[in-house]
């Protein structure tokens, strides 16, 4: 077996490769059965916080197909950077949780569907993932804090779960919430903060196009640090609404209050839409820093996903539509 061994001031491959580029390359390896084979030596000679998933039961799922009608519109983040940069204040409030986010035991891991629907239920999360349509889609990923990245994500879309939830006329939102376990995550010791994490959309907003349940990043299954097994990704929205490693889906007819608007209301609101023009009350959000290149780049409205969204908010008044 030829290895390649990086060599640190060497620049990574997704880095080189335009995104259509990294495709085709991984489908060829796919159909040749090299796939795996490359997966397992990344595995051991490359960046091994990256791929601690390969142990990851639902590895044989992976890579999926791309759904090519979602694109990042620049070169992805390179995988190592997109696994070591995280933000999963259950392990710390830091970026560098990906070691810490190890400790995360993955299975036996269920999912609870509760509140306004027709049945409640509790379902394992590998009958889940072999009831679902996997595929892959670029987003790109905008943190309130003036970072951002592009991605491979695996997943679902976020309104077959709905629909397999089967919320009754009474259900107006979707509210999702974190695994609590303090001997496993030790940010949960920290008393002050509400946890478990919570996020919430409308129904309309879930039942968007958009909205994405991931449960795969870069062809692999989800790493631990990325909320492993599974996260919401709603990329018009800023990346606290995200919520990682969730077990609970409750309909409900009120709008829930999330984590962060908990802990500080005035900076992090529900709707939480990217908007270059609504400062943080702290700092600019026309701009962001691309996290490949380090350098400043213009932040879209809905983070470039207006054509999208955009209907989503017409009802709003105009001060709830711009909130953040
Ligand atoms: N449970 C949980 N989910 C979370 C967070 C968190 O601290 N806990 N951080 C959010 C924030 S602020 C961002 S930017 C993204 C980061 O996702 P990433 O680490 O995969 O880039 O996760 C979001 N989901
Ligand atoms: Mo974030």
């Amino acid at each position: 077996m030829l290895i390649k061994i990086r060599k640190s001031w060497e620049i990574s491959e997704n880095e080189t490769l335009s995104e259509s580029q990294y495709v085709g390359r991984r489908d060829i390896l796919k159909t040749m059965g090299l796939g795996g084979l490359m997966a397992a030596s990344s595995g051991l000679f490359g960046n091994s916080i990256a791929n601690a998933a390969g142990a990851d039961p639902s590895a044989h799922l992976y890579p999926v197909k791309r759904n090519e009608a979602y694109v990042g519109g620049r070169p992805l983040t390179p995988e190592d950077i997109a696994t070591t940069y995280n933000n999963f204040y259950e392990f710390g409030s830091h970026k560098s949780i990906s070691k810490a986010a190890q400790a995360l035991k993955l299975r036996p891991w269920t999912v609870t569907i509760d509140g306004h629907v027709e049945k409640e239920q509790t379902l394992d999360i590998d009958d889940l993932l072999s009831k679902m349509p996997l595929e892959e889609r670029v987003y790109r990923h905008r943190c309130v804090e003036a970072w951002s990245m592009v991605v491979p994500w695996s997943g679902f879309a976020l309104k077959d779960l709905v629909a397999l939830a089967a919320p009754t006329s009474k259900a107006k939102y979707l509210v999702m919430q974190t695994f609590q376990d303090k001997d496993v995550a030790p940010g949960q010791r920290q008393f002050w903060y509400p946890w478990p994490y919570t996020e919430g959309l409308t129904i309309e907003e879930a039942t968007n196009d958009l909205a994405f349940m991931v449960t795969g990043l870069y062809g692999k299954p989800l790493p631990k640090q990325n909320g492993a097994p599974l996260r919401l990704a709603v990329p018009w929205k800023y990346g606290f609404k995200q919520i990682k490693s969730i077990v609970r889906f409750t309909f409900t007819e009120e709008r829930p209050k999330s984590f962060w608007q908990e802990l500080n209301g005035n900076e992090y609101g529900f709707w939480a839409n990217v908007n270059p023009e609504v400062r943080h009350p702290r700092w600019t959000q026309a701009t962001e820093r691309d996290l490949r290149t380090g350098t400043r780049i213009p932040t879209q409205f809905y983070n470039g996903y207006a054509e999208e969204v955009a209907d989503l908010y017409k009802v709003l008044g105009k001060t709830e539509r711009l909130f953040m």
